[in-house]
């Protein structure tokens, strides 16, 4: 009875870029859970809705005296039957009523709720006692993003040090590659200003090759200090470059239609021995998808974020047309812990790699470190610095002096 779930709180709060969110108390008999929504750009209409149309404030004075009335009462531990209850409440297939951002924090609080009933950690309570992986962090270093002036058209620059031996190499290395970076755009782009993108990598305006180029010396620099292989991988965000009316990826120098885009993602792979790149595509392009992770998926994570948006039914499809052998797993796009959990078990017994991942609007809250742990994702996509970006690290860094002889996950 210890789970008995006796209150349940709502409350507005603000993300890194000072947007509304939802945070959630929960509140059992001998133990208390919260978490904190982050939230990003919608890119799909499969996502769920993040929150009502009201906004949190519909949530606060309509959606939270409804789940609480049917919360209280129930044992936090059935976790479960507690979302199901949320999507009874709801009522709709998008979340639109409660908003997905509510549900999931809602889901995530009630779960740290039960694990601190029993005194067990998080990882514990939903991985087992025998959980005992540790992810690595891949980390944004750099920025651009299409409609900007100067800046590179790819979005995301992401740097993951798989050779190091414990999380505190790990995130060491990123620091150290975040701070090489610094000096070497320095450099090289005289109009620098130091300025920063939401998840925290440095905003540089040279062009994408110049920008791959400087990413590759930091990691081969910081890789030769430390004595372990750290390597690059991107994110193209493609469907924001692809225009449908031309038909062409539209990059501030050039257009590419999509068999240019296959021969420069190709490129890209064999000259900066790419690790990981996601979205390299439009969403729609399969065709794209599939021939890519045919030629790379035995040494490159092809990653889907746009083009899986975390969905089931859109990871069924990727693994039938093995369109990518990763997904990026963003929580509040589903809006459940049970069906998060779904959708990295089927990714993990296809060999899908799953990939927990933070949203460009974070919170302190550092759930996801724990989500990574339990749910034995081999990687957790972060930031390098930052306070909502460093907390899913120090929470790793925790983790790791917990867990009895811990092992840094299996990547291959
Ligand atoms: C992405 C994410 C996070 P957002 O595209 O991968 O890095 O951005 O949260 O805006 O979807
Ligand atoms: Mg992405």
């Amino acid at each position: 009875m210890d789970s008995v779930i006796e209150d349940v709180r709502v409350r507005k709060v603000f993300d890194s870029r000072g947007n509304p969110t939802v945070e959630v108390d929960v509140i059992t008999w001998n133990g208390f859970g919260r978490a904190t929504a982050p939230t990003g750009v919608k890119t799909s209409l499969r996502e769920v809705q993040s929150f009502p149309q009201g906004g949190v404030d519909q949530v606060i004075s309509e959606v939270e005296y409804l789940i609480a009335s049917e919360l209280i009462g129930m044992s936090a531990e059935d976790i479960e039957d507690i979302d199901l209850v949320l999507k009874e409440i709801d009522g709709t297939d998008n979340l639109s009523s409660i908003g997905g951002n509510t549900a999931i924090a809602v889901s995530m609080a009630v779960a740290k709720a039960a694990a601190v009933s029993y005194n067990i950690p998080l990882y514990s309570f939903l991985g087992g006692n025998f959980v005992n992986k540790i992810p690595y962090p891949l980390v944004n270093i750099m920025n651009g993003g299409v409609n900007l002036n100067n800046v590179p058209d790819i979005k995301e620059f992401l740097v993951v040090p798989i050779g190091a031996n414990d999380i505190k190499e790990a995130v060491f290395a990123n620091v150290a590659i975040h701070n090489k970076l610094k000096e070497l755009i320095a450099k090289n782009d005289l109009d620098f200003t130091y300025g920063k993108a939401d998840k925290g990598g440095w905003i540089p305006n040279i062009s994408n090759e110049k920008a791959l180029e400087l990413q590759v010396k930091a990691c081969e620099e910081i890789s030769d200090e430390l004595g372990f292989l750290i390597k690059s991988g991107v994110d193209i965000a493609a469907s924001d470059l692809w225009d449908k009316n031309k038909q062409k990826y539209v990059y501030s120098d050039t257009e590419r239609d999509a068999g240019e885009q296959f021969e420069y993602i190709k490129d890209l792979i064999e000259t900066y021995n790419l690790f990981y790149v996601e979205d390299p595509f439009d969403k729609r392009d399969y065709a794209g998808f599939s021939e890519l992770t045919a030629k790379f998926g035995n040494k490159c994570q092809i990653c889907g974020d746009d083009l899986f948006v975390s969905n089931l039914e859109l990871l069924v499809d990727g693994i039938n047309k093995e369109l990518a052998n990763s997904i990026l797993i963003k929580p509040n796009q589903i809006g459940f812990l049970s069906d998060t959990y779904a959708t990295v078990k089927l990714a993990k017994e296809n060999k899908i790699m799953p990939i927990i991942s933070h949203r460009s609007g974070e919170t302190s809250d550092n759930t996801i470190a724990q989500l990574a742990v339990a749910f034995g994702t081999p990687m957790i996509k972060t930031g390098t610095v930052g306070g909502e970006r460093t907390a899913k690290l120090n929470e790793l860094i925790r983790i790791e002096e917990e867990l009895n002889n811990p092992k840094m996950a299996d990547l291959f």
